[in-house]
């Protein structure tokens, strides 16, 4: 994928913030501390256009990317991190809710789950309610480059065994050596209906 532009359009809360609806958008979500920033980044080959997190879980706002004016990229605040206020925790799902929910131009949501940790409850209470509500998800297992081979392929298929799906529907990702970055592309560009590279 070749990226002309990586742009910040704008962070919201609520759909009157949100920018025009006039683009495919790819939402990016999972617990804090996972490696979402970094996979954006890595995505688009930008150090920094996505923060990742010295104090994770603070950013609460949804923040909205303009990729090659073609294509937006939405992250999502992370859910589960203990330091962050009950208060805080407790707008996560509205706000997420309502956004996955409304957004017209919404194709997918990329799942990023962490390699080494079985998904949680969070975890299959939103793959459940992406599924009742229709919209596809794109499951990715980050920081493979944690893990040997050997237990990379063992946690895979334990993780497939758990989600209840095949190991083929999920992707090994790295946002250090960036292995699983054209097959998340790829995914990404199917879900979006743009062209497929190659
Ligand atoms: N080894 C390794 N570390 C990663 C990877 N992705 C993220 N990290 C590290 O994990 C921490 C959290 O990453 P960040 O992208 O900010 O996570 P976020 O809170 O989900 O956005 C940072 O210290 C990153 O450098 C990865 O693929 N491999
Ligand atoms: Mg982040």
């Amino acid at each position: 994928m070749i990226i002309k532009s990586a742009e910040f359009v704008t962070s919201a809360t609520r759909p009157s913030q949100y920018p025009p609806a006039d683009l495919p958008e790819i939402a990016f979500a999972g617990r804090s501390n996972v490696g979402k920033s970094s996979l954006i980044n890595t995505l688009v080959n930008r150090k920094r256009l996505v923060k990742t997190s010295s104090t994770p879980g603070r950013t609460q706002l949804i923040n909205f990317f303009n990729i090659n004016e073609n294509l937006v990229f939405v992250d999502l605040p992370g859910y589960g991190y203990a330091r962050v206020p009950a208060a805080v925790q407790k707008k996560w799902g509205p706000m997420i809710e309502t956004y996955l929910s409304t957004r017209s131009t919404l194709k997918a949501v990329v799942l990023i789950m962490d390699i080494r940790r079985t998904p949680g409850a969070r975890e299959m209470d939103l793959l459940y309610w992406l599924d009742y509500h229709g919209i596809a998800v794109i499951r990715v297992l980050t920081k493979t480059d944690k893990l040997a081979k050997t237990k990379q392929a063992k946690q895979h298929a334990a993780i497939a065994q758990t989600l209840g799906i095949e190991k083929e529907d999920i992707i090994l990702f790295s946002a250090k050596n960036r292995n699983g970055k054209d097959v998340l592309w790829n995914a990404i560009l199917s879900a979006a209906g743009m062209k497929k590279k190659g």
